[in-house]
């Protein structure tokens, strides 16, 4: 635990009757309400589960890591402020100064920086972010109004691009990279942030059945592959329809396409005030990327599990 500020006795306590195992790096992670955290993500999840007060007009921008969130904050941060900065959408848009994980904060930053996080600056509906899986939302949200837009990809890149991640953020003294065999095999058995992956999609691929009008279920490949449909369907369910003139369609995918974002000033050199290089959050943006990595071993155990995990389901990843 040492690493770890803020770690109030009563949540020590609590982490340390939770199974644990050692992570994909040099740290611990904790088994909670079914899912695995490391000991620095449980001590944000908590004080969330227990403090924050969603509004009706809330959107929160749920998903699984490395499923391309950053690229669906981009996208429904313009969709959002649409009207207010299309006439300037080229010139100052917010997007070109500033890192998406400041503009569309992950609800856990915000309660790990301080306790009781001022929300009220935020222009409504205000546009939120987490990785919790739906099971663990703050009790109360379970009957919200408020809109969720889940997001996930297949769990091959999701891992290829978690491994780089993680190599990324690995202290220089221990090497380059974490074996990628080792970290697999975590992966595979739900041992890796926010896993097990495929109970995570499973959670609000459910709740988006459940309540179609309130969460709304999309995956990085069908953004991928048709990104002007996704987009308006986007629209749709979040109220803001596109007029019959399509070229804002075209805007917001332009200004949020990986070519655009990954190349700009802020995302080339800034910084998080966590620490993160901004430019690790946008590593390849392919689908498919998992090729150059899996070996057929690999790649067999892995389409075995999400057959197994999502059988009964129509969910395809
Ligand atoms: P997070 O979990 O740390 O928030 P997240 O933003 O979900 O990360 O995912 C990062 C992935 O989205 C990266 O994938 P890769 O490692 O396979 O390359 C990143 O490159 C990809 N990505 C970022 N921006 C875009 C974009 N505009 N279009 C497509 N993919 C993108």
């Amino acid at each position: 635990f040492r690493c770890v500020n803020n770690l109030t006795d009563e949540r020590r306590e609590l982490i340390s009757t939770l199974p644990f195992e050692l992570g994909w790096l040099p740290m611990f992670m904790h088994f909670y309400q079914g899912f695995w955290y490391t000991t620095r993500q449980l001590n944000m999840i908590l004080p969330v589960q227990h403090q924050f007060r969603a509004l009706d007009s809330d959107i929160i921008l749920a998903s699984t890591p490395k499923s391309g969130t950053i690229w669906l904050k981009a996208i429904l941060f313009s969709l959002l402020h649409q009207s207010y900065y299309y006439s300037n959408i080229t010139v100052d848009h917010p997007l070109l100064r500033k890192n998406l994980h400041e503009l569309v904060p992950f609800l856990e930053f915000l309660h790990m920086l301080d306790m009781n996080p001022d929300l009220s600056a935020f222009t409504s509906p205000r546009l939120l972010a987490t990785h919790i899986p739906f099971g663990s939302l703050p009790e109360f949200m379970k009957d919200f109004e408020c809109k969720i837009v889940y997001l996930c990809r297949n769990p091959k890149d999701t891992y290829v691009s978690l491994w780089q991640f993680t190599n990324n953020l690995l202290p220089k003294e221990i090497g380059t990279t974490s074996s990628l065999e080792e970290t697999f095999d975590k992966f595979c058995r739900g041992v890796s942030m926010d896993g097990p992956f495929w109970d995570h999609v499973l959670g609000y691929y459910k709740a988006s059945l459940e309540m179609p009008h309130k969460v709304f279920f999309l995956t990085y490949e069908e953004m991928k592959e048709k990104p002007r449909e996704q987009l308006k369907r986007l629209a749709s369910f979040l109220g803001c329809p596109f007029s019959e003139d399509e070229e804002e369609v075209d805007e917001i995918l332009r200004l949020c396409s990986f070519d655009n974002l990954s190349k700009l000033e802020v995302n080339q050199n800034g910084k998080l005030s966590t620490g993160h290089e901004n430019k690790s959050f946008f590593r390849k943006g392919e689908v498919g990327d998992w090729v150059s990595y899996l070996t057929p071993d690999m790649i067999e155990r892995i389409d075995r599990i999400t057959e197994e995990k999502f059988h009964g389901s129509d969910l395809k990843l």
